[in-house]
């Protein structure tokens, strides 16, 4: 009966544990980046915690584009959006973006995976401070794609992103 019972427990943990979890390695620098909700890859407790070396080392890419936020053409680069979700094991279809100011915008996942949208981490090669709308700013490839040119779009775009919840 006891051993029945401890036998039962065992299983609830293990099944609880993603089959297929994939090692994340720990932020050595200052954590830029908390993802958490369904998510299988994690590095603390039940989020996955991102320096700027982490994201960086994800596949990323460049988007030259005008946008609202600056004068002419700027060259924006980082991780994908799409990188990032691979990389904690994203299960969600939704994503909760909140900004150091408390700014909170809903992307969906499908957001990520069909239009290249990027995590920036720096602007014309140059890390952002957070005073220069950093340390991550998400920006879609607006020029490539000019669909993408409305406020739907560019309220997605939040800048200094701090946290991202699947869900
Ligand atoms: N961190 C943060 N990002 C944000 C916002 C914000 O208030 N804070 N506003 C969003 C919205 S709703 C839009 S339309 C654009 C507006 O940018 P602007 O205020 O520089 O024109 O940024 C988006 N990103
Ligand atoms: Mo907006």
């Amino acid at each position: 009966m006891r051993f029945a019972l401890l036998a039962g427990t065992a299983l609830a943990i293990f099944a609880c544990t993603p089959a297929f979890a994939d090692a994340l390695a720990m932020p050595a620098g200052k954590v830029v980046l908390e993802v958490s909700g369904k998510i299988a890859n994690t590095n603390d407790g039940a989020t996955a915690d991102f320096d700027m070396d982490m994201l960086n080392g994800l596949a990323g890419r460049a988007i030259v584009t005008n946008s609202p936020w600056y004068d002419g053409p700027r060259t924006c680069n980082g991780p994908l959006g799409s990188a990032l979700l691979e990389a904690v094991g994203a299960s969600g279809d939704m994503l909760k973006v909140t900004a150091l100011n408390d700014y909170v915008t809903e992307i969906p996942v499908s957001d990520f995976l069909d239009n290249a949208a990027i995590l920036a981490t720096t602007l014309d090669g140059e890390p952002m401070s957070v005073r220069e709308k950093g340390p991550i700013f998400i920006i879609y490839p607006f020029d490539e794609q000019p669909a993408l040119n409305n406020e739907t779009y560019y309220g997605r775009s939040a800048w200094q992103v701090k946290s991202i919840e699947v869900y």
